[in-house]
């Protein structure tokens, strides 16, 4: 009786859609023959391991949903046998105790109407689940499913940015998800929605907290707040990894240094990956940010960063992995910012232990919405290099511009290092880290759309082969509408949107021209902050003559650290792609460009387009309202408008300061700024988020 009531509620809710349910909402089927037959049974082996548990329910979960108001379905729950009802599904997943990369078969047998899901260990059915879900929510007949995938690189994880009170670094999506304050004795739900959408999607670890790291959470207290952490993303197959802080021996540990060839220190580190082990076996390991932007590290004492990685790489032993950023630049080192990192890091290829990794952002600068791919990928053949990747907007529009960033990951993804492979091939072995975009927001990331970023960078990370249009089809069908008009007008509204923020961002190869500290807006014209790689300035290299940085032999050189073959592409302004001239090459106002125009009224250009393709964005959006349910729509119809009005503002601050710069007229039909750059130049914007 209790379980019929219940059923009847849920089929008699209409609920406002909020963006919770994310890409697992799995829509009521209109049209699916096999449901109207009546109710699937789920048999499942080895039925008591904690994954092949969620694994049951969450199929269990999603064919309920899919099976909507259907009859006569009035249980709560499905028949746990194998007879031959309309479809059964099989989960068998019986391990060998090896490990598992996660590899998963889905393959129908149409005789006796029965799905099994299959592979070498329990984390192998839940992601067949949800590969078989993804394939069911798109509208496909269960018994046409045949899947055989596996992971194209074992890590695939979040970093958060969250720090012990809340606070996230960049978070543009409200408070942080992990509630440090009432751990361990209360786990919020959403941690466990959270890691349920994370396995969907095949992310496999997460690191709990901000790279610019707390000690405390080396400290006792912490570890049963971690462990419990642990203890809820375990049967999803996702490890807790947390961010340490280098001088942390010294800070909270009593000792008068941290450096790393001090045996007292290395002793240090060493207890406290024990202590954690002992509470979370499965812990799995540091990631480190040293000697970057303040932060504490191995060069304070002298040493390199393969000393300083390696003597946590000890104290860890086989137990897990140390992830060493290589995001640094100097505070002396006069040298172009974008080749500090190389320089530093390449001396040590081969010195660092064998369960160390090198973290390396996309590109050489800072998640900017375009960078050519970072030099270091190819140039360390002896180390165990990572991509990292950034899901929350911090120079792209925050979490209310639409900007869908497969495109930008796959431009990486594929680009070819000219040493023996793509980026993709060097990280093959190793992994890809993406800075997450959750927060305690109801819809996750801040804006429905930016769940897709979310989407995007789990299923890139399982297969770099994947397009960002098949991406953005499964993704939008899943989280809106499976109507073919929607996702033929939707897709592509998602596929331009990267290239429009460049546009009236940074176009035609400037970059960081976002304003100080927030980096929300433009701030061209600032020059006067204390280091010089801070100021916009310093990368625009604009002057009466000309625009853009000289990275060539005539300039800083940066691009020597290609490989020659990939350098050549890039060596004259001539041949240089349009979409990296400014980044590479200083040319003078008046260049000729591949369209014919001269540079400067490019540039304005590709200011208008940028603001043309929001513009089309918006209204594509607007016809779609039949499709979308009304909260969702009007929320993304909103920050459409807020995007629409923020690339004006964009292109005119832009167009304004270069003027003033350059001296130089709009080209015949342009439309001025709309207020005086000085205008441009007086907002500012305390409590903008994230910083
Ligand atoms: C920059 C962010 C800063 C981060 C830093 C990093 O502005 O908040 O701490 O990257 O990656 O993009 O360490």
């Amino acid at each position: 009786m209790i379980a019929l009531l219940f059923a009847l509620t849920l089929g008699g809710t209409a609920r406002a859609e909020d963006g919770y349910a994310l890409w697992l909402r799995h829509a009521p089927l209109e049209d699916a023959p096999w449901l109207d037959r009546g109710p699937p049974s789920i048999y499942a082996r080895n039925g008591d391991d904690p994954t092949i548990k969620v694994a049951t329910a969450e199929l269990e979960r999603g064919l309920l949903k899919l099976g909507g108001k259907r009859d006569p379905w009035g249980v709560g729950t499905m028949p746990r046998s194998l007879p031959n009802t309309p479809a059964s599904f099989e989960l068998d997943c019986r391990g060998d105790g090896k490990p598992n990369d996660g590899r998963f078969r889905v393959a129908a047998d149409r005789s006796n109407k029965t799905v099994k899901i299959s592979g070498p260990g329990s984390i192998s059915c839940l992601y067949g689940v949800y590969a078989l879900l993804r394939e069911l929510s798109q509208g496909e007949d269960p018994l046409a499913v045949n899947l055989d995938e596996k992971p194209a690189m074992p890590l695939r994880m979040l970093n958060h940015w969250d720090n012990p009170d809340g606070y996230v670094e960049r978070g543009y999506s409200g408070r942080s998800i992990f509630d440090w304050w009432r751990l361990p004795d209360h786990l919020d739900q959403r941690l466990l929605d959270y890691a349920s959408a994370n396995a969907s999607i095949g992310i496999n670890g997460t690191v709990v907290n901000n790279v610019n790291a707390s000690p405390l959470f080396l400290t006792d207290r912490y570890i049963p707040k971690l462990k419990r952490v642990a203890d809820a993303l375990r049967p999803y197959g996702i490890r807790l990894y947390i961010s340490a802080r280098f001088s942390a021996p010294h800070e909270i540990g009593g000792l008068p240094t941290a450096d790393p060839l001090d045996p007292r220190v290395e002793a240090w580190w060493k207890e406290r990956a024990d202590e954690i082990y002992a509470a979370i076996p499965d812990f799995g390991g540091f990631l480190v940010k040293a000697n970057s932007e303040g932060q504490p590290g191995p060069q304070d004492y002298g040493r390199t960063h393969a000393d300083g990685a390696n003597m946590m790489a000890r104290a860890i032993g086989d137990r897990g992995t140390v992830i060493w950023r290589a995001f640094v630049y100097s505070e002396v080192d006069p040298t172009d910012r974008a080749k500090q990192a190389y320089a530093e890091f390449v001396p040590l290829d081969g010195k660092f232990a064998g369960n160390v990794i090198v973290q390396v952002k996309n590109g050489a600068i800072d998640f900017q919405p375009r960078e050519p791919f970072h030099p270091l990928f190819g140039a360390m053949p002896k180390t165990r290099l990572m991509l990292e990747t950034q899901l929350t907007k911090e120079y792209l529009g925050f979490a209310t511009h639409l900007v869908f960033l497969a495109p930008m990951w796959e431009e990486v993804l594929r680009a070819d290092t000219g040493r023996g492979g793509t980026v993709a091939d060097v990280i093959a072995p190793v992994g890809m880290a993406g800075v997450a975009n959750t927060g305690s927001d109801r819809n996750w990331s801040g804006s429905h759309f930016d769940q897709a970023n979310w989407y995007a960078f789990g299923r890139l990370a399982w297969d770099p082969g994947l397009s960002s249009e098949a991406i953005a089809r499964e993704w939008a069908a899943q989280t809106f509408s499976r109507e073919q008009p929607f996702l033929d007008a939707v897709v592509p509204l998602m596929l331009g949107s990267r290239q429009a923020a460049v546009d009236y961002m940074t176009p035609l190869g400037l970059t960081h021209q976002m304003a100080t500290g927030h980096h929300y807006g433009p701030g061209p014209w600032v020059a006067d902050l204390a280091r010089p790689e801070w100021n916009p300035m310093y990368y625009s290299r604009a002057d009466k003559e000309g625009i853009g940085f000289d990275r060539t032999a005539s300039g800083s050189n940066a691009l020597s650290q290609y490989a020659p073959a990939v350098a050549a592409q890039w060596d004259e302004p001539g041949k240089t792609s349009p979409d990296y001239l400014l980044w590479f090459h200083h040319v003078t106002w008046d260049f000729a460009m591949p369209s014919g125009k001269p540079l400067w009224n490019e540039l304005v250009g590709r200011y208008d387009a940028g603001v043309a393709r929001v513009d089309a964005m918006a209204q594509t959006w607007a016809s779609l309202e039949p499709y979308v349910d009304a909260q969702r729509f009007t929320d993304v119809a909103e920050n459409l408008r807020i995007q629409q009005q923020e690339a004006r503002w964009w292109r005119d601050a832009s167009i304004a300061y270069w003027q003033s710069i350059n001296g130089l007229g709009l080209p015949a039909g342009t439309r001025p700024p709309e207020h005086s750059l000085d205008y441009y130049r007086s907002l500012t914007f305390p409590e903008a988020p994230g910083n």
